[in-house]
């Protein structure tokens, strides 16, 4: 058995129960083998995978708030510190009932990565709590937040941890979370990203994740000698990245013809709406099957995702483990010629073997969604120069930098003399980074 071979079997073994953590260690790990067997002894001998797989700390805590009708409420909460071997800990925090130690594990081990790719000076860290947003009023919403944040602020800090959003966490909760930050320290600085823009918020990092997301889209169609003019994507999720996904493809000439949520999907032939779906998303927080209240040439499939419906690009936006061999059939069988993952490891190891065996242009999350968090790295410098870019400034260099993201990925390839795989290739750009400052600084 090879060294990667032992500590994958290890990571399997001890958290077989923590299916999410050991299906991301499994996909990042298999591609490193090419790299790790080349110098075999030098890894071993310094631990790296062992170090690599494991938490520089796990922080879990009791979030107790009080509910409109005056009754306690408890939820946990809990921010995984990674790895911080080349900057600051940096991601974002999910509120959803779903929330555990296994999900917010793959997420912060997988930040890790993409955080090295962007070229900026970030570590891996995640967050969050199993509290549903869904329903709740605005003051339960902010009673959470000051509670959670109570607990949180120890362990944060412009140079320390910096949070952001993600599933659930968006400008609300932001500014509710900073509120409370500034609060409890007198701090007025950028312990997080995704702010509005009256305190410290960057312009353009609302829409980084889904705009990034069609700049490498736009990247990968160009090197095969193809654009996004007139091609159907099919979109899933309704929320941030979605959205802007969304959005973006339109500007660059596509037609988005799906958006779903965790209820249903829209199928609109014509194009989603894409002022409806703000409106019906962002302000008025409700189902996506209202949509057809205002559209009558869409379908709402009820209890079904998009995945079934005949496109060009497929961009999953929800969340993990949507995307199934059962969806990639379907997909493949329709013809789909890429997929890149806005959400975080939105498909399962069957489904991207499937498409990798099917030749179908795969760009995983930890690329291709690589866009947000970029972007919170540019807010996190604004904030330290104590300035503002323009609109322009932020979007051009997101569009460098997701353009140099893929270049990256394409030059690794080529050294290790790699067939297109963006598996492997952001695996090991991710990897080689974070190892070389882990290396250097000491165990
Ligand atoms: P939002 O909360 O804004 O939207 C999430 C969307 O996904 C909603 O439409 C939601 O539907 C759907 N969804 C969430 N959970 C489930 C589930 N268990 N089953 C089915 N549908 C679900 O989150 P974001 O758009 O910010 O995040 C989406 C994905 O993108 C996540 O994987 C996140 O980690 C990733 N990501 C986000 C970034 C960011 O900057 N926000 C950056 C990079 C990646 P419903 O309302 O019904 O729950
Ligand atoms: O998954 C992600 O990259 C995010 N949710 C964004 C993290 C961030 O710090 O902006």
């Amino acid at each position: 058995m090879n060294y990667v071979e032992r500590v994958l079997n290890n990571i399997k073994e001890k958290y077989s129960h923590e299916k999410e953590f050991v299906q991301a260690i499994t996909e990042v790990l298999e591609s490193l083998k090419v790299v790790i067997s080349k110098n075999e002894e030098f890894y071993e001998k310094n631990a790296i995978l062992e170090r690599l797989v494991t938490p520089d700390r796990i922080i879990k805590f009791r979030v107790p708030w009080v509910n409109d009708k005056g009754e306690i409420k408890v939820n946990m909460g809990y921010r995984i510190q990674w790895n911080n071997a080349i900057g600051p800990y940096k991601g974002g925090l999910r509120l959803h009932p779903s929330v555990n130690e296994s999900i917010l594990k793959f997420l912060a081990f997988e930040q890790t990565f993409k955080n090295s790719l962007t070229t900026l000076p970030m570590g891996g860290g995640k967050g969050g709590s199993d509290f549903d947003p869904k329903g709740k009023s605005d003051r339960e919403v902010m009673a959470f937040c000051q509670s959670f944040m109570t607990e949180l602020y120890k362990y944060i800090g412009p140079n320390t941890d910096v949070p952001a959003g993600d599933i659930g966490v968006g400008a609300r909760e932001i500014g509710y979370l900073y509120g409370q930050y500034k609060r409890l320290t007198s701090n007025y600085e950028g312990v997080l990203t995704g702010k509005g823009l009256t305190y410290g918020g960057s312009l353009i990092r609302t829409e980084a994740t889904g705009y990034g997301l069609l700049y490498m889209t736009e990247a990968l169609l160009k090197k095969h000698e193809m654009s996004l003019k007139d091609k159907k994507i099919v979109v899933s999720g309704a929320g941030n990245v979605a959205i802007y996904a969304i959005e973006k493809a339109y500007q660059l000439g596509a037609l988005p013809i799906t958006c779903s949520d965790s209820n249903g999907f829209i199928y609109d032939p014509n194009g989603i709406d894409l002022a409806l779906l703000k409106e019906l998303k962002e302000v008025k927080r409700v189902r996506i099957k209202e949509y057809l209240n205002y559209k009558k040439d869409a379908t709402y499939y009820d209890g079904k995702k998009p995945f079934m419906i005949k496109c060009d690009i497929a961009l999953p936006c929800a969340t993990q483990n949507e995307l199934t061999l059962e969806d990639a059939k379907m997909l493949v069988n329709n013809g789909v010629i890429a997929v890149l993952e806005g959400a975080n490891m939105p498909s399962t190891l069957e489904a991207t073997s499937y498409f990798k065996e099917h030749h179908v242009l795969f760009v995983p999350g930890k690329a291709a969604n690589a866009g947000g968090v970029l972007t919170s790295g540019l807010e996190m410098t604004q904030n330290s120069m104590r300035l503002s870019w323009t609109r322009e400034e932020v979007d051009n260099k997101l569009k460098t930098i997701m353009n140099e993201l893929y270049q990256n990925m394409l030059n690794v390839l080529k050294t290790y003399n790699l067939e297109e795989d963006y598996v492997l290739g952001s695996n090991i750009a991710g990897f080689l980074k974070v190892v070389d400052a882990m290396v250097k600084q000491g165990f």
